[in-house]
């Protein structure tokens, strides 16, 4: 069994960037191999034998391969005891609810894929898509936080699974000029865990191929 940690990544990837926050919160170390969507490597046959959605990422680790990012942060959690969600069964699912609000409702519709093929029909542009969708989805996650007591992170005073995810969607709000001063509370926790080595190291601009 192989024990190297290799994650197939691509920079600008916010589901492979929240991959590697986790490998960095945990201090694991592992080797990049870059998938180019540009080049479109992701739909070439030898990734498709790791990973059949030819979407990245996908870790090598502990000898197995597994994707989906949420999937991949679920089993080190389980594996390294993280510490990403609460022990107690309802409050993990508050911190999978605020994860997956931005994983499942933001992420998927602002998918490259998905914008670049409503563009194609002609009634809107990608700026305006993403702007829209984003701005929509923010919304919904200020008002999630609003329901509990303010914290430092997401869901308490620790880092947890929505704020791995937190981070990389801000970086996308940023780059498609979504105005953050609209979600104050959303805005202050990312600016926090921002400024954490583990986050700041796995940053796009961080890990871009020269
Ligand atoms: N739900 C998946 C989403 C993965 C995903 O959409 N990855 C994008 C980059 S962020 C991708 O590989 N896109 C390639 C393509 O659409 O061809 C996860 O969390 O891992």
């Amino acid at each position: 069994m192989t024990t190297e940690t290799t994650l197939h990544d691509y920079w600008r990837s916010s589901a492979s960037y929240r991959v590697r926050i986790g490998l960095n919160l945990l201090g694991l170390p592992y080797s990049s191999l870059p998938i180019n969507l540009v080049e479109g490597v992701q739909r070439g046959a030898n990734y498709l034998k790791r990973n059949p959605q030819g979407l990245v990422p996908t870790l090598e680790i502990d000898g197995r391969v597994l994707t989906q990012s949420l999937a991949i942060l679920e089993y080190l959690e389980e594996t390294r005891s993280a510490g990403w969600l609460h022990s107690e069964p309802a409050e993990r699912a508050r911190g999978r609810a605020l994860a997956y609000a931005i994983a499942m409702e933001i992420h998927p519709v602002c998918n490259l894929r998905v914008a670049r093929h409503a563009v194609s029909l002609g009634s809107t542009t990608m700026e305006d898509w993403m702007k829209h969708f984003i701005h929509d989805g923010l919304t919904d996650f200020e008002a999630m936080l609003s329901q509990a007591p303010e914290t430092r992170y997401c869901d308490g005073d620790t880092v947890g699974l929505a704020d791995i995810c937190l981070v990389p969607q801000v970086y996308n709000a940023r780059r498609w000029a979504v105005d953050m001063a609209l979600f104050p509370r959303t805005n202050a926790i990312a600016t926090r865990l921002e400024a954490i080595k583990a986050f700041r190291d796995a940053h796009p601009d961080a890990v871009k191929p020269g």
